[in-house]
């Protein structure tokens, strides 16, 4: 297998690491991966949720809101709509839990059985005539154009927060928080519905305090060339919302009546260190009678380390700098500060949100949701948040005792393998409210008896899956050869509906095509796909929309709805447009790799380094290392046939354990013990009774030149 190491330049990487004060092998890996923007950087750098976006960047989340608000304090009916998988219920979860909590009229559904995904017209219906007026959707919506519609005409009001591809048209709801609205100013597109609705939850909470909707207006002027420079910005919901910078000189001054006065009147000013503002206050406007907040005198307060110092002293020690690819100014500085001294007001809500972050985290894994941008803040934070639910969370807690989880660092892997797969059982066997119960449960004795409902239904799911793939293994080959090689589609009216997308997803790692899963539900057939290699699921479906009742989803993964009648022209179509169907080339001959060290370095400060790199996930995968000259000790084979390799090896002067998935074809052939060799490895921490160990995962394997 080929090694491919990007060469580095020496002089970048230490520049890199003392501009990030980070460690040089650390910095190979974001230089490798072309993770070099500062204002990515910190992302990986920084832990605190104050480096997330603001929920107020959302261009509906004012309406949002006071939409909500509105329902709250007029005792309407509420109804919260989501979907059967994780993130679907966790975002449920969230935002009716939260109603819950503020006394709201409010009850919640989810698409149950074989129902479709999605708000339907039956339960708009059903709605209206229960006199409900407020409909909020959560993890679907987007796409449900008729049925909004058909609410609105019953006199419903529709809030849509999700975050599944749009289609052309935008329903027509009271306010959309959909990072994927055409023109939204909401910075990233990868996160979670139940990241969303944590964010809505946050933004009501914080609408609560005396900040909300207020207008500040931070100001800062300085001398120039035979002029003075004005600079304003308006701050609402800690969010910039308009900026003006002006050069007033003798022969401009018609700007300061023009411009500068409308723009900062009426509005309470903000400055630092009001002793040399004053001055060029009374040059531009002729008096320097205004009341103004002087933000120097509380921060040297606060934070007596900056005592005296001026912004732009106090911006070059601050973390900011290293985050901006522009210079900064005193602007930005003046901005920081003013966050700095009235972030303090969101204390009482942090609390809450971060603890909503272990739900967030669920969804975060189990939507497959990429690892980078303010994900990987709100994962560790919420990781850490898993480990406490014991003190909010009784439902959740009772579910991470049966998984011998509760009380416990949590990885992001726990939630792949362990938690999630059991929360989605529900759903794939029909039953998707016993998972919600038991996430809304305040009730211990309640949540034990859900979670045994719930271990239940998740064997039962491993075991249909099973069956199913038993049966369909044989016929694959074939079916991939009738899609050009290019693509697998299964159509099963035997297959439970629910299970479709573990197959479909089983399907595509497997043959490393694109895969479709269909099963019959009444008149219909429902279908999952899951596609790899590049190829974007819902563009893919669209090529057929003729032949589709229904389709949505990511680029990633997909769901669609097949009338009977029309499934065979699908089949057919499918088939026959297979060669026409697009896909990267499989790099399964090159290894990428991130770090590149001698065995002599090799220290279990390598393993405490990596963890920066944590958690991995799509579009970041694992730390792969690259050490070179490490000493085989000893090999054994290990498995039930003797496939993989157990190792230890030598290197730094200790010996440390390693193991070689399907490496026994490696062993003797390649090497032997004894042999000094490079490896390309992750490293991870092996737990192993109760003590936690480092271990190398050796992924190639080659003697040293
Ligand atoms: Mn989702």
């Amino acid at each position: 297998m080929k090694w491919n190491i990007v060469p580095l330049e020496t002089r970048m990487v230490q520049e890199f690491s003392e501009r990030f004060k980070l460690d040089v092998l650390a910095s190979q890996l974001f230089l490798r991966r072309g993770i070099d923007k500062p204002e990515e950087m910190q992302f990986f750098l920084e832990d605190d949720i104050r480096y997330s976006h603001s929920a107020f960047l959302f261009t509906d989340m004012e309406d949002v809101v006071e939409r909500i608000h509105q329902a709250i304090d007029e005792k309407e009916k509420i109804m919260v709509f989501g979907d059967r998988d994780v993130d679907g219920m966790t975002s449920l979860a969230l935002m009716a839990g939260y109603l819950r909590e503020c006394g709201a009229d409010v009850q919640w559904q989810l698409p149950m059985e074989d129902a479709p995904y999605g708000l339907s017209m039956e339960v708009v219906q059903a709605f209206a005539a229960n006199e409900g007026t407020l409909i909020i959707t959560v993890d679907c919506g987007i796409t449900n154009i008729a049925e909004i519609a058909a609410a609105a005409d019953g006199g419903i009001d529709t809030i849509v927060i999700d975050h599944h591809n749009t289609m052309d048209v935008l329903p027509d709801a009271v306010g959309i928080i959909n990072p994927k609205v055409p023109g939204e100013a909401y910075p990233f597109d990868g996160i979670s519905a139940a990241a969303l609705c944590a964010k809505v939850v946050w933004a009501l909470r914080f609408s609560g305090t005396s900040m909300y909707n207020q207008e500040f207006c931070l100001v800062h002027v300085k001398p120039g060339n035979q002029s003075i420079f004005f600079e304003a910005v308006v701050m609402k919901n800690f969010v910039s919302q308009r900026r003006l910078a002006e050069t007033v000189s003798p022969e401009t001054a018609s700007a300061i009546e023009q411009r500068i006065v409308p723009f900062i009147q009426g509005l309470p000013l903000f400055v630092f260190d009001w002793n040399t503002q004053k001055a060029l206050f009374s040059s531009l406007f002729g008096s320097a009678d205004v009341l103004v907040h002087d933000l120097s005198t509380e921060l040297y307060k606060r934070y007596p380390v900056f005592d005296g110092k001026s912004l732009i002293r106090i911006m070059a020690k601050s973390k900011s700098a290293r985050y901006s690819t522009s210079n900064l100014e005193e602007m930005d500085g003046l901005i920081q500060v003013f966050k700095l001294i009235y972030g303090t007001a969101l204390e009482a809500i942090e609390k809450p949100f971060k603890a909503s972050l272990s739900l967030v985290a669920l969804s975060l894994v189990a939507d497959m949701m990429p690892m980078i941008d303010e994900n990987r803040i709100l994962m560790r934070e919420g990781l850490r948040s898993l480990s406490d639910v014991h003190e909010f969370s009784p439902g959740l807690h009772s579910l991470l005792v049966e998984l011998e989880l509760a009380r416990k660092p949590i990885k992001a892997r726990d939630i792949g393998w362990k938690i999630s797969p059991v929360l989605n059982s529900a759903g794939r066997m029909g039953k998707p409210d016993v998972a919600l119960r038991l996430l809304l449960s305040r009730d211990p004795s309640e949540s034990n008896a859900l979670v045994k409902e719930l271990v239940e239904m998740n064997s039962e799911r491993k075991r249909l899956g099973e069956a199913a793939w038993k049966r369909m293994y044989p016929g694959l080959r074939d079916n991939m050869a009738s899609h050009s090689g290019r693509f697998i589609c299964v159509c099963d009216e035997t297959i439970p509906r629910g299970i479709t997308g573990i197959l479909a997803g089983r399907l595509s790692r497997e043959f490393n095509v694109p895969a479709a899963v269909m099963a019959k539900v009444g008149a219909v057939f429902v279908g999952s796909i899951r596609t790899v290699r590049g190829m974007k699921a819902t563009v893919f479906l669209s090529n057929y929309a003729d032949l589709l009742e229904d389709f949505g989803g990511h680029d990633a993964a997909g769901g669609f709805y097949v009338a009977s009648e029309n499934v065979q022209a699908f089949i057919k179509r499918l088939s026959e447009s297979s060669s026409n169907i697009e896909l990267s080339d499989i790099e399964e001959s090159a290894l990428h790799v991130d770090i590149e060290l001698p065995a002599a370095q090799l220290a279990e400060d390598v393993w405490k380094m990596s963890d920066l790199f944590l958690p991995s996930g799509q579009k970041f995968g694992p730390a792969v290392f690259c050490i070179r000259g490490l000493k085989v000790r000893s090999a054994n084979l290990i498995g039930k046939e003797g496939k993989h390799l157990s190792l230890e090896c030598e290197g730094g002067g200790k010996v440390w354990p390693a193991v070689f998935w399907d490496g026994a074809i490696a062993f003797t052939a390649a090497f032997q013990a004894g042999d000094v060799v490079d490896v390309v490895c992750e490293l991870e921490m092996n737990q192993f009774r109760n003590d936690i160990r480092p271990q190398i995962v050796v992924k190639d394997l080659r003697k040293s030149l």
